[in-house]
């Protein structure tokens, strides 16, 4: 089985816990959680937002499809309290959990993209991905992830902090 990496990001309420109670439910008969990154402080990327993110990788294996691992995920976000509203632009979120990667796969439908398409453009990603993963490469890209977070522009804020995961 190849690995996987999701992203975790929540910006509202008990980030902390959001992220907690996230990992526990991806731990599941169909998803086993193999490793986790550190959790990083993040500032907003793309809007503005009152409150900093809590961003976090993790690295999965998994025998269902792609899509019915997003499908899956998208049930998460629900459990743990997301409410999408239907207007444009990002928002403050609960919890938003993004597949990175799936294997070295490239998936391109309306419905989903893998690699995650903005992933090289982000701090708030590589940093996290590069912590558990360096060498892995991009298939598309056709970088590091070492690579792609020297060669990323981006200067948002990305701070490590030391949480308790229990
Ligand atoms: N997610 C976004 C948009 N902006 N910024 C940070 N810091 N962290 C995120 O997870 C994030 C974001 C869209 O999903
Ligand atoms: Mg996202
Ligand atoms: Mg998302």
């Amino acid at each position: 089985m190849q690995k996987s990496y999701l992203l975790l990001g929540s910006n509202l309420g008990d980030k902390n816990h959001n992220l907690l109670k996230a990992r526990t439910l991806i731990q599941s008969k169909e998803i086993t959680l193999v490793r986790e990154s550190a959790i990083y402080k993040t500032s907003p990327w793309g809007f503005d937002a009152d409150e900093d993110f809590l961003n976090q990788v993790v690295e999965i294996a998994t025998e269902l499809d792609p899509m019915k691992l997003l499908n899956r995920l998208l049930e998460i976000e629900k459990q743990v309290g997301r409410k999408r509203k239907k207007i444009a632009g990002y928002q403050s979120r609960i919890l938003d959990v993004d597949i990175l990667f799936f294997g070295s796969q490239v998936i391109n439908t309306p419905k989903i993209i893998i690699p995650h398409p903005r992933l090289h453009l982000r701090r708030f990603t590589l940093v996290p991905m590069n912590e558990l993963a360096p060498d892995l490469m991009h298939p598309v890209l056709n970088k590091t992830i070492a690579q792609l977070l020297a060669e990323c522009d981006d200067n948002m804020k990305v701070v490590r902090i030391f949480t308790s995961t229990k």
